[in-house]
């Protein structure tokens, strides 16, 4: 029988990423469609998300937009206490690495096109550092946090750490001055382990 979980989107985006590294971490029975970018798109697609981004997933008769959100999604029905725990306050504490994300992928933004997607002679290397350095100021929030908890989710890791678990691939791989954080990078490695992310994410940059 074929599965009714589909999830659209280019795996070259951080945000679909986030959405098949998830579905490896559940077992999910999933096919992925590609869509976006060098894609582009159906009307089908747009008709079910006129945001004209990705990722989308359509499980049954729901067509849901908005990684974190399909994460939660996802979590909530197929992951039971192991992902989704009753405690608000035990998920909300994950969630807000979830939100901390969106903010912090701004700053990184301009550092990852520049490197995957722009000649190097056309690298406004001025602006590239500044962002550099709004991403690591950021970071030495999270570096502080991950001295004190083995994963952003708490005890576990969990769907909290899925978000910047995508960008730290990014941001580990950019050949920009960075600072060490040596907790980051110590999580990093545990989650560099997890074969979801080994097959998913840890792809070229394109
Ligand atoms: N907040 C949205 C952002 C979605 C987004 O900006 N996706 C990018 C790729 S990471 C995109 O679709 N870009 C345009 C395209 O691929 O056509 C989410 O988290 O799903």
């Amino acid at each position: 029988m074929e599965t009714s979980f589909a999830v659209w989107g280019r795996l070259n985006s951080h945000n679909v990423k986030k959405v098949v590294w998830f579905a490896e971490e559940l077992g999910l029975d999933y096919v992925r469609r590609d869509i976006g970018g060098q894609f582009g798109y159906t009307e089908d697609y747009l008709a079910k998300n006129p945001n004209r981004v990705v990722p989308m997933i359509e499980d049954d008769n729901l067509a849901l937009w908005e990684s974190n959100a399909i994460l939660r999604y996802m979590a909530a029905e197929y992951g039971g206490e192991r992902w989704f725990p009753a405690d608000p306050a035990q998920r909300a504490r994950a969630d807000r690495w979830m939100d901390w994300q969106v903010t912090y992928a701004d700053a990184q933004r301009l550092p990852f096109l520049s490197f995957a997607r722009t000649p190097r002679a056309d690298w406004d290397m001025a602006a590239i550092t500044r962002d550099m350095d709004s991403c690591a100021k950021q970071l030495a929030v999270m570096e502080r946090y991950l001295g004190e908890s083995p994963w952003l989710s708490g005890s576990q890791f969990g769907i909290g750490d899925i978000p910047m678990g995508v960008y730290a691939y990014t941001w580990f791989s950019l050949p920009f001055e960075k600072p060490e954080f040596p907790a980051i990078a110590e999580w990093y490695a545990r989650i560099r382990e997890r074969p979801g992310y080994a097959r998913q994410v840890m792809i070229p940059l394109t």
